[in-house]
């Protein structure tokens, strides 16, 4: 069934994926892109940035009572991350799923963490966990003039919208 205009858009959302520097170096940003690509979701934005301690803090602020913090916002600024805001229907608790478990021991085969990464301290990717967050993460990161609206020609193929 063809499913209706306003209800397809009233279901859009955004969420904020980020590719840590251990998945840069290790090359996985084709592989990593193509999972959400191929699944259907949309790219609105995209950035290649080295992240300040800082601003590492920021991102990790709800964490900052956790024994990791330091170590881990030392890592997340030791080099490039490419962020990225996604856009589709679910994506931001989808997303999680492609994601996969926080610890890779963890995470299912078939998930990112799960095909590709060994360790809870380099575990390659974040994902926003919900709306507020993927909110708060967006406007971390991005300007919004940084967020390209777009039509994607595949859209109505995805999603059955007339
Ligand atoms: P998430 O990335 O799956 O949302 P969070 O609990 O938000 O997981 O933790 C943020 C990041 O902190 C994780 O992705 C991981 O890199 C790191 N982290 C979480 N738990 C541990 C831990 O027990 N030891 C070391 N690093 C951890
Ligand atoms: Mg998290």
């Amino acid at each position: 069934m063809l499913q209706d205009q306003e209800a397809h858009a009233a279901e859009m959302e955004r969420t904020f994926i980020a590719i840590k520097p251990d998945g840069v170096q290790r090359g996985l940003i084709s592989e990593i892109v193509s999972r959400f690509e191929r699944k259907g979701y949309k790219l609105v934005a995209i950035k290649l940035i080295v992240p300040s301690k800082e601003f590492a803090q920021k991102h990790y602020h709800d964490l900052k009572e956790r024994p990791f913090f330091n170590g881990l916002c030392d890592f997340l600024s030791s080099g490039p991350v490419l962020a990225m805001v996604w856009e589709g229907e679910g994506v931001i608790k989808y997303g999680r799923k492609l994601i996969g478990a926080t610890d890779p021991q963890k995470s299912e085969p078939g998930t990112i963490r799960g095909d590709l990464a060994v360790v809870v301290g380099r575990n390659i990717i974040h994902g926003s966990d919900g709306p507020e967050t993927a909110k708060d993460e967006i406007a971390l990161w991005f300007e919004p003039k940084e967020l390209v609206s777009y039509a994607s020609n595949a859209e109505k193929w995805i999603y059955g919208v007339n």
